[in-house]
């Protein structure tokens, strides 16, 4: 494999949507296709800062809510780290990325489920400038479906005690970019998980 044909694949989804399975199926695809496994990243988090920053925004501060603003400004921040330390690095030197959750996370929840997205796209333009996924797997489901799912898991954390209201917005956020961007795929996450990963694997031997 060549240094600059290194590619930066992201899944993404509500809870319960089933990253977690797919971020694992996508890995042996792409150890097996390039014959070297991927990096893999998580957001926000990824390095030793941008975890402590994960704890931040996932956890609640008795007394001091965290404000909307906030919360989307400490995710950035965790992104930038992670981008700089960790995700250029790495395809500079010609190592694929699987990324669980990137950009597109902050554009459904922060823009589209907080309703800040003037300051999504004022922040994402600052901190990435043109830098995004070669190729980004939307797990779509419906909210309630994914709740059900997420909530069988265990408690749920800060943004996961939102109301429906807020992830039908970033499901509509989410829907609303993958019309606009080609490098944006949407894979039908209600069905059977056989099914759904029947579904990524054709989509990665097309795409890829
Ligand atoms: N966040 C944000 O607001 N803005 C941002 O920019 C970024 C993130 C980057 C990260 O939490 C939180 O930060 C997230 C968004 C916010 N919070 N919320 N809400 P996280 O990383 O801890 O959580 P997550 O990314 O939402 O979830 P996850 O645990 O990594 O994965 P998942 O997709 O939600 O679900 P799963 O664990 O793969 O599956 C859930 C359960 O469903 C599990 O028991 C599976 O076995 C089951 N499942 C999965 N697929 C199926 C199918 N097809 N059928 C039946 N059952 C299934």
């Amino acid at each position: 494999m060549s240094q600059n044909s290194a590619r930066f694949i992201v899944i993404e989804g509500l809870e319960g949507a089933g990253k977690s399975s797919a971020v694992s199926l996508v890995r042996d695809f792409i150890e097996k296709y390039t014959g070297h496994a991927p990096l893999c990243t998580r957001e926000p988090g990824g390095t030793p800062l941008a975890e402590k920053i994960r704890t931040l925004v996932k956890t609640t501060e008795p007394g001091d809510p965290l404000c909307d603003e906030a919360e989307c400004l400490l995710i950035y921040a965790a992104r930038a780290q992670l981008v700089a330390n960790v995700i250029k690095p790495a395809l500079a030197r010609g190592q694929w990325v699987l990324g669980d959750r990137h950009n597109l996370s902050s554009l459904a929840y922060q823009g589209g489920g907080r309703g800040l997205m003037s300051l999504v796209e004022t922040v994402s333009r600052a901190t990435l400038g043109d830098f995004k996924p070669d190729l980004t797997l939307y797990l779509d489901i419906e909210p309630a479906l994914g709740l059900r799912r997420a909530a069988r898991r265990g408690e749920l954390d800060r943004i996961e005690q939102q109301e429906l209201a807020f992830f039908e917005r970033a499901r509509a956020t989410y829907l609303a970019k993958a019309q606009e961007d080609d490098s944006i795929v949407v894979i039908d996450a209600g069905q059977d998980m056989a099914e759904v990963h029947k579904d990524i694997l054709a989509m990665l031997q097309q795409r890829l």
